[in-house]
């Protein structure tokens, strides 16, 4: 039988489907499933309840909301969820994504959403594996594997030699 998904990805846009390819990208090198959704939470607000609901009831354990301008799709999400929603500002609008970052970062007490840095699906994609290996050993050494990677990566750079 297919695991279920484990983290939801919404997207405000297709516009922003890149950092939601990056999220999803690092889960499946992880080993941890993941959908990814098109959903405006301002044009679209029936349809994201609808979506949030479901995911819930299906076993999604970790969300990523990705927007840009107002950004306000992860607050909407947590708002709806006591899942831990993980947001991530796009560039773009007034200020490159600093409109959004601080939109997202700046969620009001009670309800809280994580942050990632703009644009940065990849992190997003780790902080959500890393909250499910909290409970899952196997993913704590996928994680851990990985950065050790990274790490000999940077010891074998030609600037590192003697190091
Ligand atoms: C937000 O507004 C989306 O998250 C996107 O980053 C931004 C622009 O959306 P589109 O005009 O491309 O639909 O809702």
């Amino acid at each position: 039988m297919q695991q279920p998904n484990q983290v939801g990805i919404v997207v405000g846009s297709r516009s922003d489907i890149a950092a939601a390819d990056k999220a999803a990208a690092v889960l499946e090198e992880l080993g941890v499933p993941s959908e990814t959704r098109v959903i405006s939470a301002h044009r679209a607000p029936e349809l994201l309840s609808r979506w949030v609901a479901s995911a819930d009831e299906r076993g999604i354990r970790v969300v990523i909301a990705i927007a840009g301008l107002a950004a306000h799709l992860p607050g909407v999400v947590a708002s709806q969820t006591t899942l831990p929603v993980i947001g991530v500002p796009m560039p773009g609008g007034v200020a490159d994504g600093l409109d959004a970052l601080l939109a997202i970062v700046q969620m009001p007490k009670g309800v809280p959403v994580a942050t990632v840095g703009v644009g940065n699906g990849e992190n997003a994609g780790l902080l959500a594996a890393a909250i499910l290996a909290v409970g899952d050993s196997g993913l704590r050494e996928r994680i851990a594997a990985r950065r050790a990677a990274q790490a000999a990566d940077i010891a074998a750079d030609a600037a590192n030699e003697g190091l």
